[in-house]
């Protein structure tokens, strides 16, 4: 299962724009702010009760249900209804990531008892949003719509002034990604993004690394945050941030920053207690 572009939507602009324009003056949850590097934020359009509140995601196996905001956009709704498998969706959620924010690199579903199988829908966009897996750069191009192996380290980041907005769907996991998509045209041949990013060098790794002189409790969340950054322009794999950071901890000798790490690194590529919050 690996991640790629399953088809293209032809949007009809001004119908989205009504209902980005009401979504832009929605109130977003909090749910999962803990992997949030600046304003990363989720609502929920569709989940398993139809309630607005339940905003984090069990597996479950009943179509997903409507929530308030869901059936307040009626473009977004009937685009759900015209190029997804409705009975095999789970969730439908609004991802969007304001100026300089990303999500921390991490792998999803390591608090469930399975899988879901997880489409983007790219909804408003611009060449400064980017997407991450381990070692590689991309960017989705609107209303295009893309499987992403979430199990996968990775990450994603908007460093333009007007937010990048996503659909996001999850479907029963046994499905195939292209089996849940419906009513698309095939995408053009496309040319992916040129990795850009300037090479990653000892240098740059030694000034990471002088973050040992100062890394304290009180900054700690901010060099999180620094280091989350840093993979979408340097060549470097989006897991490393990682090990720099244990890195810089350790050449602090803190022992207890050094045991966040671990618990940090734990929680966000490795194991997530259900409903577990890292609270850091
Ligand atoms: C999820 N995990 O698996 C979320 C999505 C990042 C954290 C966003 O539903
Ligand atoms: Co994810």
């Amino acid at each position: 299962m690996t991640t790629r572009i399953l088809g293209l939507v032809s949007l009809d602009q001004k119908r989205l724009a009504a209902d980005l324009a009401a979504l832009a003056k929605t109130n977003f949850s909090t749910a999962y702010s803990d992997f949030a590097c600046g304003r990363w934020e989720s609502c929920m359009l569709r989940n398993r009760s139809g309630i607005q509140e339940e905003d984090t995601v069990v597996i479950h196996h009943n179509p997903a249900v409507a929530t308030p905001l869901g059936r307040s956009l009626p473009y977004l709704n009937e685009l759900l209804d015209t190029h997804f498998d409705t009975s095999s969706m789970r969730y439908a959620r609004i991802i969007r990531i304001s100026e300089n924010a990303c999500i921390i690199p991490h792998r999803d579903y390591l608090e469930l008892d399975a899988k879901f199988a997880r489409v983007h829908l790219v909804l408003d966009t611009n060449q400064r949003c980017m997407n991450t897996e381990k070692d590689r750069i991309f960017h989705m191009g609107l209303g295009e719509i893309w499987f992403l192996d979430a199990s996968l380290p990775h990450s994603a980041a908007s460093f333009s002034p007007i937010p990048r907005v996503h659909l996001m769907a999850d479907f029963e996991g046994t499905c195939a990604p292209e089996n849940v998509v419906r009513n698309t045209e095939q995408p053009l041949t496309r040319t992916l993004m040129a990795d850009a990013r300037e090479e990653w060098t000892d240098e740059a790794l030694q000034c990471v690394l002088g973050l040992a002189k100062i890394v304290s409790e009180a900054n700690y969340r901010e060099i999180v945050s620094i280091l989350a950054k840093l993979h979408f322009f340097y060549k470097v794999d989006c897991e490393a941030m990682y090990g720099w950071l244990r890195e810089i901890c350790r050449r602090r000798g803190d022992a207890a920053l050094i045991e966040k790490t671990d618990k940090l690194e734990r929680f966000f590529l490795i194991d997530r207690v259900p409903g577990e919050f890292m609270g850091y």
